[in-house]
């Protein structure tokens, strides 16, 4: 049995592990991530790992809301994991800027001690599109339970929002500075989003508050991106013969990585430009392009695979039928959406997003991708639908899309397999009630007034796209390939 990595182990590693090339006992805390997830461990804490050792101010305490599972697995390997790059240039890196690891699990005051600490500058967040508690509008949703409960319990919070509010009114009230806050997940205008929950939050309880954040605290956007499939067994097994130690909690990515900061005041702010960062003023073009043209195809791909047989991103790549549905619907129905930022070219970056998603080094999942799909539906697909429907654009292919996800649904409640998925309970009983007459399971998909805005509802060539695509995709799910709608 092999021991478990923790930082003795660090002097033991093999020659073609990478390790911290700085001395952990002199970084000292700077960051809070909430969300420690595999995606903030493969990305963000990975760039910060590589300035450590030119500016130790930015070790990150991350923190868990409710889970103890990752946080209690970091605990037991001194914060340490291993990072494994997949394809051309890959490497094996054991990640050491995770200096703490807290959960919420029995109340937020030890997480509020740490967010007060006065050496925490910034908040950083990877909580997935349901985490914001926002509704369909992409304003604070004031009655999601979890911003109801901190409404009512403002000192013992629940919600990422929730904690940085009372965290920013417990250091206002310590007069020590407030700390800064960027949004590290896929929602356009993250940073926007973010603090208007957050001042929305604290206008209900202080309007003077409410003042002191708009005017002190800053919200950058960010784009981010890499490919990061979940850890699975046989990761671990790789890692534990790599490293000789084994590492429970180990993340893997696409070796291509991108993050995209709006240039803001903040002072002192990581040099993240040297771990190959980009700070620009216009991060909103870059991240818009990105939510459109790779999570915007993303997703179908994933519904759509899935529909086919297929378990993997790049083994629906290689099916020539969803290939070109893919490059249909991202050249001639979410391009035209797109102000190319910074002069792009967005034909060719939609064509090396599809080169990164047929990366045969990397098996991600399409139930992977599928995950959380209520949340993601709106902000990767309807935006584009209804700004195409306003130009006069096509949205054959964009209507298929959303079809193919109400088939999803479907077979899933149909087999009875459980949705990953915040509104898990009440899509179920929709993929229930449907029975596979196109109109009739569209009508019952459309009352989802949480998914689907009114306008957009009663949108007749909407409607009708939905109802053409949800028969395609029956179809292909018997193994037809009807010619494409494109
Ligand atoms: C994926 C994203 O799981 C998903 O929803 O579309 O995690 C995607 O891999 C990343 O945004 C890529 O940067």
């Amino acid at each position: 049995m092999r021991a478990r990595l923790n930082a003795a182990a660090l002097a033991h590693l093999p020659a073609g592990v990478k390790r911290p090339a700085y001395d952990r006992s002199r970084v000292q805390t700077g960051i809070v991530h909430i969300g420690p997830g595999a995606f903030h461990r493969a990305h963000q804490a990975a760039y910060i790992d590589q300035i450590l050792a030119s500016d130790p101010r930015w070790g990150i305490a991350a923190m868990a809301l409710r889970s103890r599972d990752i946080t209690g697995a970091l605990n037991a390997q001194d914060e340490l994991y291993t990072l494994q790059t997949l394809g051309e240039g890959e490497e094996t890196r054991v990640i050491g800027s995770i200096l703490s690891a807290q959960s919420g699990a029995r109340g937020a005051e030890p997480l509020l001690d740490t967010l007060t600490l006065p050496t925490v500058k910034l908040v950083t967040l990877t909580i997935t599109e349901k985490g914001y508690c926002l509704a369909s509008d992409g304003a604070l949703d004031a009655v999601h339970p979890d911003i109801a409960h901190d409404l009512a319990h403002p000192k013992s919070p629940k919600s990422a929002i929730g904690l940085i509010l009372e965290a920013l009114t417990r250091r206002r009230a310590q007069g020590l500075p407030p700390f800064h806050v960027l949004s590290c997940d896929n929602l356009s205008d993250n940073g926007v989003k973010l603090a208007g929950a957050v001042t929305a939050l604290a206008a209900e309880r202080d309007r003077g508050l409410a003042s002191w954040i708009a005017g002190e605290v800053r919200f950058p956007r960010t784009m981010v991106d890499a490919i990061t499939p979940a850890t699975d067994g046989a990761l671990k097994a790789h890692i534990a013969q790599a490293l000789g130690y084994t590492d429970a909690v180990p993340v893997q990515r696409e070796v291509f990585t991108s993050w995209v900061i709006e240039k803001s005041d903040i002072a002192p702010f990581p040099d993240l430009e040297a771990a190959g960062a980009l700070m620009t003023d216009d991060v909103a073009g870059h991240a818009f392009a990105k939510l459109r043209l790779l999570n915007g195809c993303h997703s179908p791909l994933a519904w759509l695979g899935l529909a086919c047989g297929y378990e993997s991103v790049n083994d629906a790549m290689a099916d020539p039928w969803l290939a070109r549905f893919i490059t249909r619907l991202a050249e001639d129905e979410i391009a035209p959406s797109i102000a190319a930022p910074d002069g792009m070219d967005l034909s060719a970056y939609a064509a090396t997003i599809r080169a990164r998603f047929a990366n045969p080094a990397i098996r991600h999942l399409l139930s992977q991708i599928a995950w959380d799909s209520s949340q993601k539906l709106p902000v990767r697909l309807l935006s584009t639908v209804e700004n195409n429907l306003s130009a006069g654009r096509d949205i054959t292919l964009l209507t298929a899309s959303v079809a193919s996800w109400m088939r999803f649904v479907r077979r899933m409640a149909a087999s009875g397999q459980p949705l990953t998925d915040p509104m898990a309970a009440e899509l179920a009983a929709i993929g229930l009630r449907c029975n596979d007459d196109p109109d009739h399971d569209v009508t019952l998909f459309l009352s989802l007034d949480a998914i689907f805005r009114a306008d957009l509802a009663t949108n007749a060539r909407f409607r009708a796209g939905l109802i053409e695509g949800y028969d395609l995709v029956r179809r292909l799910e018997t193994g037809a390939r009807p010619s494409c709608p494109a």
